[in-house]
């Protein structure tokens, strides 16, 4: 079954693309944590980062590129931005299709909450 960002990638539900190629897609957080915060995702479906093969090495590589690009658009380049990749239940992975979350505009704080 395909998964909501699949969904959101094809067209078949709405979402507010920000950037698009044939390898990833960009589109803003329909729930954000930050002024900024859009999801950097590939078009491919890998569930969590521990499906990663080597092939897919070159995109999660320009996810980085594409981050950097967003991130200026934005105007948070100077300021700052978080990249962050959850993988699993102890990350709180909600959707099983891997992205990146690109937050910023604000202080962020500490990069994880403290016990
Ligand atoms: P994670 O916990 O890393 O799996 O984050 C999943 C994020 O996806 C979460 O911040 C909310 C967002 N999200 C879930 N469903 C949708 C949706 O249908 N549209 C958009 N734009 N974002 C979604």
């Amino acid at each position: 079954m395909a998964t909501i960002f699949s969904k959101i990638i094809k067209g078949e539900i709405p979402g507010d693309i920000v950037y698009r190629d044939d390898q990833i897609t960009a589109f803003r957080d329909i729930d954000p944590q930050a002024p900024t915060h859009i999801l950097i995702v590939p078009n491919k479906e890998i569930p969590t980062v521990n499906d990663v093969n080597p092939e897919d090495e070159a995109t999660l590589g320009h996810m980085f590129s594409v981050a950097k690009r967003i991130a200026e658009k934005e105007g948070i380049a100077q300021t700052g931005y978080r990249l962050l990749v959850n993988c699993g239940r102890d990350a709180n992975q909600e959707v099983l299709h891997l992205h990146m979350h690109l937050f910023g505009g604000r202080q962020l704080g500490p990069m994880i909450m403290r016990k």
